[in-house]
C-alpha cells in the first residue's frame, strides 16, 4: 500500500493534480487526499484550486458537480461504475413530469441529482443547507426532488410549508427504522444519537441531532460528551474513530455502507492518474443552467 500510495504522490506533483475525497470513502484514500469532505465543499475546492486535474474520489453527481461550477478543469471519475442510487431514481423525464403535475411551484433540487435535472430546477441544496433555502423561496408550497425523506425533514421543522417530495430516497439511510434507534437507545442510554435527514423523518425525530455528514463531523468536535451514535455511511464513523480516539463511536448497524462509495480503491486512483480517465464531459447548455441552479443556491448559502 504506501508503495502506491508514493507513486500517487508523484504522479500528483507531476500532473498538477489533486485528489478529493468524500466522507463516505474507503478511509485509506486520505493517505492521498488533497481535502476530505461533502460534496459541496469539496467542489467548492475544485473550484478555488490552481490544479490541472481534479481525481474525485466520490459518486458520479458529485464528480459532475465539480465540473459544472469549474469547467476549465480536467475532472476525473476513476470509477466509472460508482453512481448514487437515489441520483439515480430520477431521469429528467421523470422530473418533468413531476414539474408538470404541480405547476407554479419552485423546485428545489438536492445536489444528489444529474446536471440534466439540475438544469431544469430553480434552486439547488445539500443536506446541510436545505433548510436555509427552502425558507429562502419565502413559499407556502415547495416541490422537492429526489429525496423524500430531506424534504419531508424540512417540513417538519417549518410551521407553514408545504413540502412536496418526489418519491426517491437513499436506500441506505430509509432502511434504518424506528426500532434500530429505540433498541440502541436501550442499549447506551448516555450516548448522543446523530441522524442524517436522509433517514425516514420518523428516525430523525428520535435524534438528539439531525445534520450532514460535515454537520455530524462539527457536532462531536464541539460536544463534551464521550459516546455517540452515528447514523449515516461507515466512513463518517470510520473518520471520527480515527480522529477521537479518547471518545466512542457506535455504527447504527454493522456494515452500514454505500457500495457505490467503496468502488474507489487506491489503485483506481492510480490508473486515473495515470491514464487521465474518466473524464467528465458536459453539454455546455446543460452545464450553464445546472451551473445557474448551483450558483443560486451559493448566493443563499456559501
Ligand atoms: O452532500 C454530501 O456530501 C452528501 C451526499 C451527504 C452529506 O450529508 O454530506
Ligand atoms: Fe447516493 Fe446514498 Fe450512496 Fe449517498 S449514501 S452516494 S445518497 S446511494
Amino acid at each position: 500500500m504506501k508503495k502506491i500510495i508514493e507513486e500517487i504522490k508523484k504522479l500528483k506533483n507531476q500532473k498538477n493534480a489533486i485528489v478529493l475525497a468524500h466522507s463516505y470513502q474507503n478511509i485509506e484514500i486520505d493517505e492521498v487526499a488533497d481535502f476530505v469532505g461533502d460534496s459541496l465543499y469539496l467542489s467548492q475546492q475544485a473550484k478555488k484550486t490552481n490544479a490541472d486535474i481534479i481525481i474525485f474520489a466520490g459518486v458520479y453527481f458529485m464528480a459532475q458537480t465539480a465540473k459544472i461550477i469549474s469547467p476549465n478543469k480536467k475532472v476525473l471519475l476513476p470509477n466509472i461504475n460508482a453512481g448514487c442510487l437515489m441520483a439515480d431514481m430520477i431521469n429528467y423525464k421523470q422530473m418533468r413530469d413531476f414539474k408538470s403535475k404541480y405547476p407554479n411551484i419552485p423546485i428545489v433540487c438536492y445536489i444528489n441529482s444529474t446536471a440534466e435535472v439540475k438544469a431544469e430546477c430553480d434552486i439547488c441544496c445539500t443536506s446541510s443547507n436545505a433548510l436555509q433555502i427552502v425558507k429562502s423561496l419565502n413559499s407556502d408550497r415547495v416541490l422537492f426532488l429526489p429525496d423524500q425523506n430531506l424534504g419531508k425533514w424540512v417540513e417538519n421543522q417549518l410551521s407553514n410549508v408545504q413540502v412536496i417530495t418526489y418519491e426517491g430516497n437513499c436506500p441506505v439511510h430509509h432502511n434504518i427504522k424506528v426500532s434500530d434507534i429505540e433498541e440502541i437507545r436501550n442499549r447506551y442510554p448516555n450516548a448522543k444519537i446523530l441522524i442524517h435527514p436522509e433517514c425516514k423523518p420518523e428516525v430523525s425525530k428520535l435524534g438528539d441531532y439531525v445534520g450532514s455528514t460535515s454537520g455530524i463531523i462539527n457536532y462531536v468536535k464541539n460536544s463534551s460528551d464521550n459516546q455517540f451514535i452515528i447514523v449515516t455511511e461507515k466512513g463518517v464513523y470510520d473518520r471520527l474513530k480515527r480522529d477521537y480516539p479518547d471518545k466512542e463511536f457506535i455504527l447504527i448497524k454493522d456494515n452500514l455502507l454505500c457500495e457505490s462509495m467503496k468502488l474507489t480503491t487506491l489503485e483506481e486512483i492510480l490508473n486515473a492518474l495515470d491514464n487521465e480517465t474518466t473524464e467528465i464531459v458536459l453539454d455546455e447548455k446543460i452545464r450553464q443552467a445546472s451551473a445557474n441552479c448551483i450558483e443560486r443556491m451559493l448566493k443563499v448559502s456559501k
